[in-house]
Protein backbone atom coordinates (compact mmCIF):
# COMPACT_ATOMS: atom_id res chain seq x y z
CA UNK A 1 0.00 0.00 0.00
CA UNK A 2 1.22 3.51 -0.66
CA UNK A 3 0.79 6.40 2.09
CA UNK A 4 1.16 9.98 0.96
CA UNK A 5 2.05 11.89 4.42
CA UNK A 6 1.86 15.54 3.94
CA UNK A 7 4.02 17.74 6.33
CA UNK A 8 1.26 21.34 5.12
CA UNK A 9 4.05 23.60 6.28
CA UNK A 10 7.07 23.87 3.39
CA UNK A 11 9.93 23.30 5.74
CA UNK A 12 11.75 20.27 3.84
CA UNK A 13 14.07 19.45 6.78
CA UNK A 14 10.88 18.89 8.79
CA UNK A 15 9.02 16.72 6.19
CA UNK A 16 12.46 14.56 5.88
CA UNK A 17 12.10 13.87 9.14
CA UNK A 18 8.47 13.56 9.31
CA UNK A 19 8.77 11.26 6.85
CA UNK A 20 11.83 9.00 8.54
CA UNK A 21 9.51 8.54 11.41
CA UNK A 22 6.88 7.21 9.28
CA UNK A 23 9.25 4.55 7.38
CA UNK A 24 9.78 3.15 10.97
CA UNK A 25 6.81 3.23 11.98
CA UNK A 26 5.36 1.50 8.91
CA UNK A 27 5.44 -2.62 7.80
CA UNK A 28 7.20 -3.69 5.37
CA UNK A 29 5.76 -3.16 1.80
CA UNK A 30 3.97 0.17 2.82
CA UNK A 31 5.44 2.65 0.62
CA UNK A 32 5.64 5.94 2.46
CA UNK A 33 5.59 9.30 0.20
CA UNK A 34 6.69 12.10 2.64
CA UNK A 35 5.97 15.98 0.85
CA UNK A 36 6.03 19.25 1.58
CA UNK A 37 3.17 21.22 -0.61
CA UNK A 38 4.63 23.67 -3.40
CA UNK A 39 3.21 26.76 -1.66
CA UNK A 40 1.94 27.78 1.80
CA UNK A 41 3.97 28.83 4.98
CA UNK A 42 7.29 27.42 6.59
CA UNK A 43 5.57 26.27 9.83
CA UNK A 44 1.78 26.71 11.11
CA UNK A 45 1.45 28.23 14.44
CA UNK A 46 -2.18 30.62 13.48
CA UNK A 47 -5.61 29.81 11.94
CA UNK A 48 -4.21 32.24 9.18
CA UNK A 49 -1.19 29.73 8.57
CA UNK A 50 -3.38 27.04 8.57
CA UNK A 51 -6.20 28.76 5.74
CA UNK A 52 -2.51 29.45 3.67
CA UNK A 53 -1.74 25.99 4.04
CA UNK A 54 -4.86 24.36 3.01
CA UNK A 55 -4.71 24.77 -0.30
CA UNK A 56 -1.28 23.23 -0.65
CA UNK A 57 -2.38 20.24 0.56
CA UNK A 58 -5.61 19.27 -0.97
CA UNK A 59 -3.19 19.90 -4.32
CA UNK A 60 -0.77 16.92 -2.85
CA UNK A 61 -4.44 15.25 -2.22
CA UNK A 62 -5.70 15.77 -5.88
CA UNK A 63 -1.78 14.97 -6.68
CA UNK A 64 -2.19 11.79 -4.74
CA UNK A 65 -5.58 10.64 -6.05
CA UNK A 66 -3.90 11.04 -10.05
CA UNK A 67 -1.35 8.88 -8.74
CA UNK A 68 -3.51 5.82 -6.99
CA UNK A 69 -2.89 7.11 -3.58
CA UNK A 70 -4.30 4.67 -0.83
CA UNK A 71 -4.14 6.69 2.37
CA UNK A 72 -3.35 10.31 3.23
CA UNK A 73 -1.52 11.33 6.56
CA UNK A 74 -1.99 15.22 7.44
CA UNK A 75 1.17 16.09 9.26
CA UNK A 76 0.19 18.86 11.27
CA UNK A 77 -1.15 18.96 14.69
CA UNK A 78 -4.05 21.16 14.00
CA UNK A 79 -5.13 18.77 11.41
CA UNK A 80 -6.03 21.50 8.42
CA UNK A 81 -8.31 21.15 5.37
CA UNK A 82 -8.91 17.80 6.72
CA UNK A 83 -12.63 17.37 6.39
CA UNK A 84 -12.13 19.03 2.53
CA UNK A 85 -9.39 16.19 2.18
CA UNK A 86 -11.65 13.64 2.56
CA UNK A 87 -13.87 14.73 0.01
CA UNK A 88 -11.12 14.69 -2.44
CA UNK A 89 -10.00 11.51 -1.92
CA UNK A 90 -11.08 7.81 -2.54
CA UNK A 91 -8.97 6.24 0.46
CA UNK A 92 -9.03 7.47 3.70
CA UNK A 93 -7.61 10.14 5.17
CA UNK A 94 -6.44 11.58 9.21
CA UNK A 95 -5.27 13.82 11.16
CA UNK A 96 -2.01 13.26 13.34
CA UNK A 97 -3.91 14.96 16.18
CA UNK A 98 -6.86 12.93 15.44
CA UNK A 99 -4.99 10.01 15.05
CA UNK A 100 -2.38 10.52 18.35
CA UNK A 101 -5.77 11.59 20.67
CA UNK A 102 -7.33 8.33 19.69
CA UNK A 103 -4.58 5.77 20.31
CA UNK A 104 -3.62 7.51 23.77
CA UNK A 105 -7.24 7.15 24.54
CA UNK A 106 -6.74 3.25 23.91
CA UNK A 107 -4.01 2.91 25.97
CA UNK A 108 -4.94 5.14 28.91
CA UNK A 109 -7.04 7.15 31.30
CA UNK A 110 -6.26 10.73 30.88
CA UNK A 111 -3.77 12.44 28.35
CA UNK A 112 -1.88 16.21 27.93
CA UNK A 113 -1.09 17.26 24.78
CA UNK A 114 2.60 18.89 24.88
CA UNK A 115 2.67 21.59 21.93
CA UNK A 116 4.62 24.56 20.59
CA UNK A 117 3.03 27.66 21.25
CA UNK A 118 0.18 28.59 23.53
CA UNK A 119 -1.78 30.34 20.89
CA UNK A 120 -2.22 26.90 19.45
CA UNK A 121 -3.53 25.61 22.43
CA UNK A 122 -6.90 26.50 21.38
CA UNK A 123 -7.19 24.82 18.17
CA UNK A 124 -5.87 21.17 20.27
CA UNK A 125 -9.11 21.91 22.58
CA UNK A 126 -11.28 22.26 19.70
CA UNK A 127 -10.12 19.13 18.37
CA UNK A 128 -10.46 17.40 21.12
CA UNK A 129 -13.66 18.51 21.77
CA UNK A 130 -14.33 17.88 18.21
CA UNK A 131 -13.38 14.28 17.84
CA UNK A 132 -14.77 13.60 21.47
CA UNK A 133 -11.92 13.17 23.21
CA UNK A 134 -12.13 16.00 25.53
CA UNK A 135 -13.12 13.67 28.49
CA UNK A 136 -9.62 11.75 27.88
CA UNK A 137 -7.91 15.18 27.60
CA UNK A 138 -6.36 16.19 31.07
CA UNK A 139 -4.85 19.63 29.20
CA UNK A 140 -2.94 20.98 26.64
CA UNK A 141 0.19 22.60 27.63
CA UNK A 142 2.69 24.67 25.69
CA UNK A 143 6.58 25.23 25.74
CA UNK A 144 6.13 28.46 24.01
CA UNK A 145 8.43 27.00 21.15
CA UNK A 146 8.02 28.01 17.54
CA UNK A 147 8.04 25.30 15.75
CA UNK A 148 11.54 25.99 13.78
CA UNK A 149 13.51 25.78 16.81
CA UNK A 150 12.43 22.30 16.59
CA UNK A 151 14.98 22.36 13.24
CA UNK A 152 17.42 24.13 15.10
CA UNK A 153 20.42 21.51 16.63
CA UNK A 154 21.42 24.02 18.71
CA UNK A 155 18.04 25.16 20.40
CA UNK A 156 17.18 23.66 23.89
CA UNK A 157 14.17 22.32 22.19
CA UNK A 158 14.07 19.06 23.82
CA UNK A 159 14.77 19.88 27.35
CA UNK A 160 11.66 22.55 27.35
CA UNK A 161 9.58 19.81 26.16
CA UNK A 162 11.01 17.26 28.76
CA UNK A 163 10.46 19.95 31.93
CA UNK A 164 7.01 20.59 30.71
CA UNK A 165 5.99 16.80 30.53
CA UNK A 166 7.22 16.25 33.81
CA UNK A 167 5.07 19.10 35.23
CA UNK A 168 2.49 17.47 32.89
CA UNK A 169 2.90 14.41 35.06
CA UNK A 170 3.30 16.37 38.45
CA UNK A 171 0.21 18.43 38.10
CA UNK A 172 -2.51 17.18 35.25
CA UNK A 173 -3.56 13.32 36.41
CA UNK A 174 -2.50 12.14 33.03
CA UNK A 175 -1.33 8.79 32.29
CA UNK A 176 -0.48 9.04 28.81
CA UNK A 177 1.76 12.45 26.78
CA UNK A 178 0.99 13.44 23.08
CA UNK A 179 3.07 15.54 21.62
CA UNK A 180 1.31 18.42 19.96
CA UNK A 181 3.65 18.80 17.24
CA UNK A 182 4.94 16.58 13.90
CA UNK A 183 8.25 18.04 14.05
CA UNK A 184 8.91 16.32 17.52
CA UNK A 185 7.84 12.73 16.08
CA UNK A 186 11.96 11.92 16.43
CA UNK A 187 11.69 12.78 20.13
CA UNK A 188 9.02 10.31 21.04
CA UNK A 189 10.86 7.01 21.61
CA UNK A 190 13.50 8.46 23.73
CA UNK A 191 11.09 10.55 25.85
CA UNK A 192 9.10 7.56 26.54
CA UNK A 193 11.87 5.50 27.83
CA UNK A 194 13.18 8.88 29.80
CA UNK A 195 9.49 9.83 31.56
CA UNK A 196 8.52 6.15 31.87
CA UNK A 197 5.36 6.73 30.26
CA UNK A 198 3.78 6.09 27.01
CA UNK A 199 4.46 9.41 24.43
CA UNK A 200 2.50 9.46 21.35
CA UNK A 201 3.32 11.08 18.07
CA UNK A 202 0.74 11.17 15.56
CA UNK A 203 2.80 10.43 12.96
CA UNK A 204 3.70 7.04 13.92
CA UNK A 205 -0.05 6.25 14.90
CA UNK A 206 -1.42 7.71 12.34
CA UNK A 207 0.46 5.70 9.67
CA UNK A 208 -0.26 2.39 11.82
CA UNK A 209 -3.89 3.62 12.07
CA UNK A 210 -3.61 4.02 7.91
CA UNK A 211 -2.45 0.38 7.59
CA UNK A 212 -5.06 -0.92 9.70
CA UNK A 213 -7.97 0.79 7.64
CA UNK A 214 -6.82 0.09 4.37
CA UNK A 215 -6.11 -3.58 4.97
CA UNK A 216 -9.41 -3.63 6.01
CA UNK A 217 -10.69 -2.58 2.78
CA UNK A 218 -11.86 0.53 4.42
CA UNK A 219 -12.25 3.87 1.99
CA UNK A 220 -14.12 7.60 2.84
CA UNK A 221 -17.80 7.44 2.32
CA UNK A 222 -18.53 9.07 -0.25
CA UNK A 223 -22.20 9.18 0.79
CA UNK A 224 -23.47 12.05 1.97
CA UNK A 225 -21.19 14.99 3.88
CA UNK A 226 -17.74 13.61 2.10
CA UNK A 227 -18.89 12.83 -1.29
CA UNK A 228 -16.43 13.97 -4.17
CA UNK A 229 -16.72 18.27 -4.37
CA UNK A 230 -19.29 19.30 -6.82
CA UNK A 231 -17.01 20.95 -10.08
CA UNK A 232 -17.34 24.53 -10.18
CA UNK A 233 -15.73 27.42 -12.21
CA UNK A 234 -12.68 28.84 -9.70
CA UNK A 235 -11.64 31.95 -10.19
CA UNK A 236 -8.31 33.87 -9.57
CA UNK A 237 -5.61 32.19 -8.01
CA UNK A 238 -7.74 29.40 -7.27
CA UNK A 239 -8.52 28.62 -11.14
CA UNK A 240 -5.80 25.72 -10.63
CA UNK A 241 -8.19 23.89 -8.08
CA UNK A 242 -11.40 23.97 -10.31
CA UNK A 243 -12.55 20.47 -10.50
CA UNK A 244 -13.19 18.43 -13.70
CA UNK A 245 -16.85 17.99 -14.40
CA UNK A 246 -16.67 14.41 -14.97
CA UNK A 247 -17.63 11.84 -11.83
CA UNK A 248 -14.05 9.68 -10.93
C1 LIG B 1 2.73 21.16 13.31
N1 LIG B 1 2.68 23.42 13.15
O1 LIG B 1 2.55 20.00 13.64
C2 LIG B 1 2.04 22.34 13.91
C3 LIG B 1 2.29 22.40 15.38
C4 LIG B 1 1.56 23.52 16.02
O2 LIG B 1 4.08 23.61 11.39
N2 LIG B 1 3.51 21.57 12.29
C5 LIG B 1 3.47 22.93 12.23
O3 LIG B 1 2.21 24.31 16.66
O4 LIG B 1 0.35 23.63 15.86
Amino acid sequence: MRIKVINPNTTQSMTDKIGACARAAARPGTEVIAVSPAMGPVSIESHYDEALATPGLLAEIAAGEAAGVDAYLIACFGDPGLKAARELARGPVLGIAEAAMHAASFIGSRFTVVTTLARTMGQAHHLAEAYGMARFCARVRACELPVLELEDPRSNARARIVDECRRALDEDGCDVLVLGCAGMADLCRSLSEELGVPVIDGVSAGVTLLESLVSLGLKTSKRGELAHPLPKPMTGLMQPFALGSGAR
